[in-house]
């Protein structure tokens, strides 16, 4: 950055010529992915320009999807994000899946606990208004990238202490005996809210999937009643069709 005054010229805007320029670094492959950006405060002092230009160059590089910001720790340059396929045909949890592909696997809490269900509860996991909802949302990352939200309600009956799911929900339950082993799962497009956009470090507006998943068990009862939120960037569903 200490030599950006120099090369700056006159006509376009200081902070578009620094957002151009940590655009080409990034390009030019000087700083990678997941790469820390230096602070606002020590681009600004190198750059010898005003801390508000450069927080305009690096919000305008959030926005686009060049940079992402988390909170408490810093700026980075965003994560090149590989598509996941994803196979419609085959019931399987964000867990196996990958572990499949290889990748690591974290999940956020956003909440566990249980609560009163609401009628649609009620209704979809055929819960009486005297029985408890397990709600378990969790913000689903791979390889240090936010690619899910989750929000999943099962019986109290069930799950009695959602504190007792570890990493896995689906080896929890199969842990219990209550594994599905159907489930019907319809996907809408959605466009991520403020709150969704940053747990999934992406700028706000940008294009999402909602995919609503009711699992089974053998005995076609209903286990789970899930609602998600994926990263349209980062996901392709894929399902194969046939002549019958
Ligand atoms: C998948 C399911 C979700 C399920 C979760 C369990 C979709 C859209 N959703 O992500 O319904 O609750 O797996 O994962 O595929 P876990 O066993 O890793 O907690």
């Amino acid at each position: 950055f200490s030599t950006f005054k120099q090369t700056a010229q006159g006509g376009a805007p200081l902070y578009l010529q620094l957002k151009k320029s940590i655009e080409d670094a990034v390009n030019r492959g000087l700083i990678g992915p997941g790469d820390a950006l230096p602070s606002e405060r020590d681009i600004a002092l190198k750059a010898d320009i005003s801390r508000v230009t450069v927080r305009k160059a690096v919000q305008d590089l959030v926005k686009g999807g060049v940079l992402v910001q988390r909170h408490g720790s810093g700026t980075f340059v965003a994560p090149r994000m590989e598509r996941v396929e994803q196979s419609l045909s085959r019931l399987t949890s964000f867990t196996e899946d990958m572990a499949r592909r290889g990748m690591s696997v974290r999940s956020q809490w956003l909440d566990r606990g249980l609560y009163a269900p609401s009628p649609e509860e009620m209704m979809v996991l055929g819960l009486s208004s005297n029985e408890l909802v397990a709600r378990v949302a969790r913000l689903r990352i791979a390889n240090d990238t936010p690619l899910a939200i989750e929000r999943a309600a099962l019986s109290a009956r069930v799950l009695p202490d959602p504190a007792a799911v570890a990493a896995s929900l689906y080896a929890t339950l199969q842990t219990g005996g209550n594994r599905p082993v159907r489930a019907v799962q319809r996907i809408s497009a959605a466009n991520l809210g403020e709150e969704d956009s940053r747990l999934l470090e992406v700028a706000p507006g940008v294009a999402g999937l909602h995919i609503e998943r009711i699992s089974y068990l053998a005995s076609g009862k209903v286990i789970e009643f899930t609602r998600s939120i994926y990263r349209g960037d980062a996901y392709d569903f894929v399902a194969e069709l046939r002549l019958s």
